[in-house]
């Protein structure tokens, strides 16, 4: 592909005081060089502001592994009575992606009282409206950008009645422009004095580009316009540029329905905005559909008559398929099929004892709670502990069952760095006296399959009077023999309390929380997810009483599943795949975590569910783990190894990896 760009003056070139007539860049194959360039001229020597005496057209080329790709924003238009109810709706608009009024109105009086028009755009701050490009009456040019597919985005607008070049070209700005982490709008006005459509664009609250196209803008005749993107408070001006006139994108094809259009002064309805933006998320790469599969084990799934090999489950141990937990469902199930009320009324049946007497045995301490899922004992476990007056010290990468339950918590939040073990103690330190602290880290990080440093993290919560919670989910029944983190590091401590699930390795379904007798007395009294539940079916308890007992008395496959975990670490870094644990040149650390999560992170959403399509066609179901899961440009495939795997399976997966990484 080429990016070709043109700009045309009259009275010689801008920079010898030439006036601006018109300027305008595409993305095309080389084979369409010849009749853009043809176009672009055309233009300049026609337009509605004079004749251009001056024409500069630039052309080069664009590997096409340069090329990102981004969403169109989706199109709503408005027709105001006048500019002035026009602007002030655009400034509803504008509010709706975080812009103040303040800040349209300054930037907007900024731009109308200045002598000449802009080049560029200015940037400005979405709070204050202050501008803060600083490269005044040239302002910042966006480039390299186009449609991935020109005629087919032409004739989709066109079927909605969308003709000629100025919107083509703004939806393409517009989506580049929105397409940058920090900018959170834009306002534009055309300079040609024959056009009074302009437009304002934001992002919606999924995140998601809109443009919205304003009718009247300014007065027909008047040659004066420009541009003003909006962006957040202490983002980076430099890189924002360097964004804008370096990086090159391509916009998908536009999306559009008869909907599109708004014809009256009314904002749009709730109904059709949320339609909306179920439209926009579709055509995303971050956009989530459910496949069914029906297991066979761990490791092997049928969908649509084909067999696949499965590299995405938590049901490390392959349990969740064992004949003794099938027969203690179905011991469950004798006692009924429903447990018809809440534990604390009607629903605490029998086998809850034995579970959690098993539990506790399991995580050698004194008691145990069962709660109905993982992410509901996090989220009652952390507002049973704390409230309004206390804090919370939150690993960042922390599962969003952890960061749902500290924000419903109502305390102050502290967010640490990563394993930081520093940055934590920094914090507490300058943690007031009064109000409860409470440090809470995932053992095993879901994503990232690294261990979290417990005992360190055990001995700030002495040094500080802190409790802490360890999110178990993906270490029990894999680390310290099955028993999980604790156990693994060798501690224990009545101001630790473990949290975890019956859902993965316990191979049923539910969450529980281990502590001392009185801890677990308090939680019981305090945890609303636990209150107002409706109890576990005693087949979920039946089983896991069975998967329990399986990985306390030894009987489960882990060290089989540790013995496969080593081997796909050797198989990827052979490969010269990045995992956790691949030293430099290809061989595995010694001491790497023996975690059966391996994260291989691609960057993209796209490229990600791109490699994970392949490998579905190769047979392998693995996962491609997009934003919001994990953070922007981290999208990465998850893989995760079972005991139900076999080395010839993990050789087949690396080998494909291999072939599409
Ligand atoms: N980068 C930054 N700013 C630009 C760029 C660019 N590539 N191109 C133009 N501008 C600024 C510059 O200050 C111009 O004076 C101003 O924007 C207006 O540019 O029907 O025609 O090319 O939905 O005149 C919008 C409505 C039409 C389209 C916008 O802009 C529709 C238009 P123009
Ligand atoms: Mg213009």
């Amino acid at each position: 592909m080429f990016s070709i760009r043109m700009r045309s003056a009259k009275g010689g070139p801008h920079e010898k005081g030439g006036t601006h007539i018109s300027g305008c860049e595409r993305l095309v194959e080389e084979k369409d060089l010849p009749g853009q360039a043809l176009e672009m001229v055309v233009r300049a020597l026609s337009h509605s502001k004079g004749k251009a005496d001056f024409i500069r057209i630039t052309m080069d080329e664009v590997r096409k592994e340069e090329i990102s790709y981004i969403p169109c924003p989706l199109i709503e238009e408005y027709r105001g009575e006048g500019i002035e109810e026009t602007i002030s709706y655009g400034k509803r608009v504008l509010a709706k992606g975080g812009i103040t009024e303040e800040a349209v109105c300054k930037a907007v009086s900024a731009l109308l009282s200045r002598k000449i028009s802009m080049r560029g755009a200015m940037i400005v701050s979405a709070t204050t409206g202050e501008r803060l490009d600083g490269l005044g009456d040239r302002g910042v040019r966006v480039t390299r950008m186009g449609f991935e597919n020109p005629a087919e985005a032409s004739s989709l607008l066109l079927s909605h009645g969308y003709q000629g070049v100025h919107i083509k070209e703004a939806l393409v700005l517009a989506g580049k422009v929105l397409s940058c982490p920090e900018v959170l709008g834009e306002l534009c006005i055309s300079d040609d004095p024959d056009y009074v459509v302009g437009y304002v664009s934001y992002k919606n609250s999924l995140g998601n580009p809109v443009y919205s196209r304003l009718s009247p803008m300014k007065e027909l005749g008047n040659s004066f316009g420009g541009r003003i993107f909006f962006v957040k408070d202490g983002a980076n001006i430099e890189e924002i540029r360097s964004y804008l006139e370096t990086k090159t994108v391509l916009v998908r094809s536009p999306l559009l329905s008869e909907r599109g259009k708004i014809a009256g002064g009314e904002l749009e309805d709730v109904v059709k905005e949320i339609e909306r933006e179920v439209e926009t998320l579709r055509s995303s790469p971050d956009f989530r559909t459910l496949h069914t599969y029906h297991p066979l084990n761990a490791a092997r799934a049928m969908s649509e008559g084909k067999e696949y090999i499965m590299m995405t489950t938590n049901n490390y141990l392959g349990l969740a398929q064992w004949d003794e937990l099938k027969c203690g469902a179905r011991r469950g199930a004798a006692m009924g099929t429903g447990s018809g009320g809440s534990r604390l009324l009607s629903g605490s049946f029998p086998l809850f004892e034995t579970l959690e007497r098993e539990l506790a045995a399991l995580k050698e301490t004194e008691s145990a709670l069962v709660f109905n899922t993982g992410y509901m004992a996090n989220v009652g476990v952390i507002n049973a502990l704390v409230g309004a007056k206390d804090h919370i010290l939150s690993d960042s990468l922390n599962h969003a069952s952890i960061i749902d339950g500290a924000r419903l918590s109502h305390a102050t939040i502290h967010v640490y760095p990563h394993n930081d073990i520093s940055s934590l103690e920094r914090i507490l330190q300058s943690l007031p006296e009064e109000g409860r602290r409470l440090i809470v880290t995932d053992s095993v990080f879901s994503m990232d399959g690294d261990i979290a440093p417990l005992p360190k993290l055990l001995e700030l919560a002495e040094k500080y009077n802190a409790l802490l919670v360890v999110d178990d989910a993906h270490a029990t029944g894999v680390l310290g023999e099955g028993r999980g983190s604790a156990h693994f590091f060798g501690i224990q401590s009545k101001r630790l309390l473990q949290v975890g699930t019956l859902s993965k390795a316990i191979g049923s379904e539910g969450g529980f929380v281990c502590g001392s007798e009185t801890m677990i007395s308090y939680i019981r009294n305090k945890a609303r997810s636990f209150i107002f539940s409706t109890a576990l079916t005693p087949m979920d308890i039946g089983a896991a009483i069975e998967g329990v007992r399986l990985i306390r008395n030894g009987k489960a496959p882990i060290s089989k599943l540790h013995g496969l975990v080593r081997s796909m670490t050797h198989l990827l870094a052979e490969r010269n795949i990045d995992v956790p644990g691949k030293t430099k040149n290809g061989n595995v650390a010694e001491d790497f975590n023996e975690t059966p999560i391996f994260p291989i992170i691609v960057g993209s959403s796209e490229k990600a569910l791109h490699v994970a399509e392949e490998m579905k066609k190769r047979g392998i179901i693995l996962s491609a783990i997009r934003p919001p899961t994990v953070a922007k440009g981290e999208a990465r495939l998850r893989l995760t190894v079972t005991a139900d795997h076999t080395e010839e399976d993990l050789a087949y997966v690396a080998d494909a990896l291999k072939e599409l990484l």
